[in-house]
């Protein structure tokens, strides 16, 4: 049998409907990083700095903004000013998972006006679809996307089976907005969804809260996945920019790799 080839990011850009997912493929592409990162601080100006000096390493961003003990609407401006400057896109993890028409005013109103400034987001997919088309009545008129948890990185997690091949039926019925998901490894062969996977360090292991660690290549190049999600790796090391540019060719590579195979 001939196996398919792979595509670049660059190829699949044109697989791709929604509009922020054709756009992170375009970056990372050009940036040759597959590589998120999230310093999940709690003080804006930590946040921003490491934006600013992490930010040439990365294609994306992951914020917890509700971390913050003193997020204002400058703190926003000044977080997209830096992914300007640097080239990244923001995804604020917020992880939906009331119904729709609330999950809708979540996203849009409220202290953190999350559809104003961040990229991308996600949601549970507990409610059922209507979590989807309520985010996506906010999202969509400003070409954002949205991922769905289909997989968790901790341990004893319950995405798993019916609820995983659920949440990949409903991405394919949402492509406009849908631009892939949160899982441990690819879920579709649909080139035109990214995957996106937390719980990454060098070394395999876990935290004392269930988060299990799992290393770049095991990852990207046996799972399949996209996108490499790792922050104690980085903000927590002594030496953050040299362990992020460590990140960003590790996981390079690995992408690189696969596509020989
Ligand atoms: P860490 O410091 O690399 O463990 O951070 C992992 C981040 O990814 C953290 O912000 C979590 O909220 C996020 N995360 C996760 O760890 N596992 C998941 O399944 C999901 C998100 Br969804």
């Amino acid at each position: 049998m001939i196996a398919e080839k792979a595509l670049t990011y660059e190829e699949r850009i044109e697989h791709a409907v929604n509009p922020a997912a054709k756009k992170l493929f375009a970056i990372m592409g050009e940036k040759q990083s597959n590589l998120c990162f999230n310093p999940d601080v709690t003080k804006a100006a930590d946040l921003l700095k490491f934006a600013d000096e992490i930010g040439p390493f990365i294609c994306l961003l992951k914020t917890h903004v509700d971390l913050l003990e003193d997020f204002s609407y400058e703190f926003t401006q000044d977080l997209l000013s830096i992914a300007k400057k640097h080239n990244f896109m923001i995804f604020e993890d917020r992880k939906f998972a009331d119904i729709g028409t609330i999950s809708g005013k979540q996203y849009k109103h409220g202290i953190y006006k999350i559809s104003d400034w961040s990229d991308i987001t996600n949601a549970h997919i507990v409610p059922g679809p209507g979590i989807i088309e309520g985010l996506k009545q906010v999202g969509l008129p400003k070409e954002r996307g949205l991922l769905l948890l289909a997989e968790m990185s901790s341990s004893g997690t319950m995405a798993k089976g019916e609820y995983t091949k659920t949440a990949v039926a409903l991405a394919k019925e949402h492509k406009d907005f849908v631009m892939g998901f949160i899982s441990m490894g690819k879920l579709t062969d649909d080139p035109g969804f990214i995957h996106m996977t937390p719980g990454v360090k060098k070394q395999k292991g876990t935290d004392a809260l269930g988060q299990q660690y799992k290393t770049v290549e095991s990852v990207i190049l046996e799972n399949g996945s996209d996108i490499i999600i790792v922050g104690r790796g980085i903000y927590a090391a002594e030496d953050p920019k040299k362990e992020a540019a460590d990140y960003q060719s590790l996981g390079y590579n690995a992408y690189l790799r696969r596509l020989e195979n």
